[in-house]
């Protein structure tokens, strides 16, 4: 089969530039590895900011997300037994929306299907061919059928475990990392949220953070060690663990009932640099990983799809490739503040094994300016609402 650019990964960020694309008139293929159902089962993000709404409105799917999304105009910080309010409305003028990435995928899912733009789902043993060519193509087996697509793009959505970044050499691929030494267990559950707005929490026993999805489904993380297993923390054990590690005031409002999912994600930092090979554009997961404090992955998903998106219009609309050769260079600009401020986030909040005296003083010391100083509010306003793309 032949098409404009086949899009490797049917997650948030395939299925929006694919979604942009036809709205423009450009045909794509999303070559998905899972089923539509395995995708819509992962629980995710769940904090957009108001560039990736835009987005969504461009691609005309943005209808349920204003009608059950939620509007948070701050968030909250709590610390040693403390708890202040960040007005994100009254410091940049902007809010976050919370609404879940998968209900954010389902809602691309079914935009595409009633579009009639196809989607080749389990896909296997997909590789990307002469992406530094002027005709590249991807090949693949459907259910041990072969297939041979034929593009002008390959789109590398496919998410940190995909195949399109590497693709791209060694010779030409720097990647930079960071682990962190610990995870987030999470807990979703259905009860109505402790607070309406989001709480990160700083206590001796290690982060956590409550945040939800609707009315009555909250949303739990609370850290953990790396080498433990869902399976190892009961419920009872989460919510005593998590109760320890929030304001008493929020602690004796807090709602608990049944998990109805429970997972651990490691944290990491990591970003693959160039972010373009040739003909292949990485996009979102696949060329860069951030911590989930403050909520920037997904959103730095969207700020690449909106960089590819211009510059695919561009060179089909007024054959200019200036957006495009600017690609990454424009992405990579962004991607960075993104992984600063998650990674300075994520040290603000977290105990790391080995902290010193001095290193908890100094964590204290950035909460207590936090608070404190308006200067620094705003600059952690304006980057949580989502810095401009
Ligand atoms: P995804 O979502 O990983 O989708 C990639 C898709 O590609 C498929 N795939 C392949 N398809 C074909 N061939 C192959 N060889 C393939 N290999 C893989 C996969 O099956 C998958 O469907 O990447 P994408 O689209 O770039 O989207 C990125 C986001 O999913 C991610 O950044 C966020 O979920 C991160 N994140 C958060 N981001 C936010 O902006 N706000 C949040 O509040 C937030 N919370 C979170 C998060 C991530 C978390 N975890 C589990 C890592 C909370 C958590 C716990
Ligand atoms: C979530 O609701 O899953 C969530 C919210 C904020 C974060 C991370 C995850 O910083």
């Amino acid at each position: 089969m032949r098409t404009q650019v086949a899009i490797i990964g049917g997650g948030p960020s395939g299925l929006l530039l694919g979604q942009l694309l036809h709205r423009q008139g450009i045909d794509s293929v999303v070559v998905e590895r899972k089923t539509r159902d395995h995708v819509l089962g992962r629980i995710r993000a769940g904090v957009l900011e108001t560039g990736l709404v835009h987005l969504m409105e461009q691609a005309g799917v943005a209808d349920r997300l204003h009608a059950e999304g939620f509007v948070h105009d701050g968030t909250r910080i709590a610390f040693a037994g403390d708890m202040f309010h960040v007005d994100f409305r009254a410091l940049t003028g902007k809010p976050v929306i919370v609404y879940g990435q998968t209900e954010l995928t389902r809602d691309l899912y079914d935009a595409r299907r009633a579009a009639g733009a196809p989607i080749l789902f389990e896909a296997e043993q997909v590789v990307i061919h002469d992406a530094d060519s002027a005709h590249p193509h991807v090949t693949l087996s459907v259910h041990g059928a072969p297939v041979r697509i034929d593009c002008d793009f390959v789109a590398g959505c496919d998410g940190f475990h995909g195949v399109s970044r590497e693709t791209i050499p060694l010779s030409v691929r720097r990647e930079y990392e960071k682990t962190y030494p610990f995870g987030w267990l999470g807990v979703l559950s259905e009860t109505p949220p402790v607070d309406d707005e989001l709480i990160y929490a700083s206590s001796p026993r290690g982060f956590a953070l409550c945040s939800m999805r609707n009315r009555n489904l909250s949303r739990y993380y609370i850290q953990c060690a790396l080498s433990d297993h869902p399976q190892d923390w009961t419920d009872a054990a989460f919510w005593q663990e998590l109760k320890r590690r929030i304001p008493h005031e929020a602690a004796e409002r807090l709602v608990t009932g049944p998990a109805i999912e429970k997972s651990i994600a490691p944290l990491r930092s990591f970003v693959t640099e160039p972010m373009r090979w040739g003909r292949l554009f990485l996009c979102g997961d696949a060329a860069h990983i951030v911590p989930p404090t403050g909520a920037k992955g997904l959103n730095t998903a969207a700020s690449d799809v909106h960089y590819l998106y211009h510059g695919l219009r561009d060179h089909y609309r007024d054959g200019d490739d200036d957006a495009l050769d600017r690609y990454s260079e424009r992405a990579l600009l962004r991607v960075w503040k993104a992984e600063r401020f998650s990674w300075w986030f994520s040290s603000l909040l977290h105990r790391y094994p080995y902290q010193s005296e001095f290193d908890l003083k100094m964590q204290a010391a950035e909460i207590s300016f936090l608070r404190d100083n308006e200067a620094q509010q705003r600059a952690f306003a304006e980057n949580y609402v989502g810095l401009p793309y």
